[in-house]
């Protein structure tokens, strides 16, 4: 049942608070509201930086602590963004946060987001479940008791729906069954435990709208890709993280730093691989479309926010003749799948709600790669290249040897 929300929207002015504000979308995102006028703040537990510091890995860009990217940010904007430093799942911490800025809107980025992190040891599963499922579960509550008007923007995956023969619907499906019909969610089957917590927190989510009247858009995001914003491309101090390791980087990501230190592309398999992509602009665009047009109280809604679907054979291409345009003679190599999951499949996934919404998408070309892979040539000499190749596998086994073997094919 949806109640009555007095609050009008788009609000020149909102209180936003974005959790996970440190990371490599939740920073960008907190400039744009914060540039747009709202009032921003920004919550992290700083555990992205020391999963790196405890793999001896790092960001690809030198990013900044917090604290100074905000006084680089006050002083290249003139604006303030306020950031509390604490975890989700420390529910008194998060009370308090929640009880102190009032926001009319949540941003929600702070979980661990990585497939391979999740899968590789049970600390790792519990870890990743533990903080994103309860960390999601005590921000309901917070919301519930304190500020039951605010609009929950919830960072979900395309993942939660795995890679079904049909055609994947926003959330939910009409479902025939037995002469009765009904729309219900749309089954999930993903392929990672990481997934899995997104799919955990989209139960939860869809219950505190049905029983407390909370009101939530969960954004079913695909891969993103690229570095720059609009704000972050004003000063070098403003830039967001670049992650191209084993656990957290991203496919294309991966691809671009691999192309510019004249590394094989590391396709997984037989790389027929098909997923949702998106430009780290069009993240932004689409938080923004979605906080300007909220959810009414009582309603869960899901968008499948990505622009384009791509084969990993097809992007391990498109990085190829880019790079090549460049003078960087680029191999593509098929190494051992480290992952459990289809290498030929079916991918079909309806993505127009974003669209009806405004969204204006900035497509994948060769161009938009060769400036991606023209900002990594700044920084190739931070490349860590012993974090390149996968060492998480999915079943017990050895891989590292398969890998290598492949490696030196
Ligand atoms: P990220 O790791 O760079 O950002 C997450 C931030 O949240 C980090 O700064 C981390 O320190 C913080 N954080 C994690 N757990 C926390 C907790 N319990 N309390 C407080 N802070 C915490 O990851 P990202 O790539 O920016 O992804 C942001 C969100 O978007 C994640 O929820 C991820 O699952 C989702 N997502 C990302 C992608 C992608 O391709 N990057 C795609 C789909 C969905
Ligand atoms: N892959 C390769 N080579 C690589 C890296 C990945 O072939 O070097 C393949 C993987 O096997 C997989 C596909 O590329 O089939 C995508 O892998 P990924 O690591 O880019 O993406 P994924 O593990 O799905 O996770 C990322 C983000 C996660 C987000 C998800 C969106 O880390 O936070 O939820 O993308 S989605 O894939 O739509 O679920």
């Amino acid at each position: 049942m949806w109640r009555v929300s007095f609050l009008r929207y788009p609000r020149p002015v909102m209180r936003i608070l974005v959790l996970g504000g440190d990371g490599y979308l939740g920073w960008p995102t907190a400039m744009r509201f914060s540039a747009r006028g709202h009032e921003v703040s920004i919550v992290d537990n700083f555990s992205r930086r020391r999963w790196h510091t405890q793999h001896s890995t790092d960001s690809l860009t030198p990013i900044r602590s917090l604290a100074d990217r905000i006084e680089a940010w006050k002083e290249v904007s003139g604006k303030e963004i306020h950031a509390y430093v604490g975890s989700i799942e420390d529910f008194p911490f998060l009370d308090r946060v929640i009880a102190e800025t009032l926001p009319e809107a949540i941003i929600h980025y702070g979980e661990q987001p990585s497939a391979p992190y999740s899968m590789k040891s049970r600390e790792a599963a519990v870890e990743t479940q533990y903080t994103n499922v309860i960390g999601t579960l005590n921000l309901l509550f917070a919301i519930r008791d304190r500020v039951p008007d605010c609009h929950l923007v919830k960072l979900g995956t395309m993942g939660e729906y795995g890679t079904p023969d049909i055609d994947i619907e926003e959330g939910f499906i009409e479902i025939h069954h037995k002469g009765r019909k009904d729309t219900l969610p749309f089954p999930k089957v993903p392929g990672s435990l990481y997934h899995l917590s997104k799919v955990h927190d989209s139960h939860n989510i869809h219950f505190a709208c049905r029983i407390w009247g909370l009101r939530s858009t969960d954004l079913n995001q695909g891969v993103v890709y690229g570095i720059e914003t609009e704000e972050s491309a004003q000063d070098e101090r403003l830039l967001t993280r670049f992650d191209y390791d084993e656990y957290f980087g991203t496919v294309l990501n991966r691809f671009c730093v691999q192309a510019v230190i004249g590394h094989p592309l590391t396709v997984y398999g037989e790389g027929g691989q098909t997923r949702g992509f998106l430009n780290i602009r069009d993240t932004l665009q689409c938080v923004e479309l979605a906080v300007n047009n909220p959810a009414e109280l009582g309603e869960y809604r899901v968008f499948n926010q990505f622009t384009e679907q791509f084969s990993v054979a097809e992007l391990a291409e498109v990085v190829r003749k880019a790079a090549a345009e460049t003078g960087r003679e680029v191999e593509v190599r098929n190494y051992p799948n480290p992952r459990i999951e289809a290498e030929q499949h079916y991918y079909n996934a309806a993505h127009s709600k974003l669209l009806d919404l405004g969204l204006q998408p900035h497509y994948l070309s060769e161009e938009l790669v060769r400036s991606v892979l023209g900002i990594i040539d700044r920084y190739r000499d931070r490349v860590i290249e012993r974090a390149i190749l996968p060492r998480t596998r999915w079943k017990p086994g050895e891989l590292v040897a398969e890998v290598e073997k492949a490696e030196t094919a």
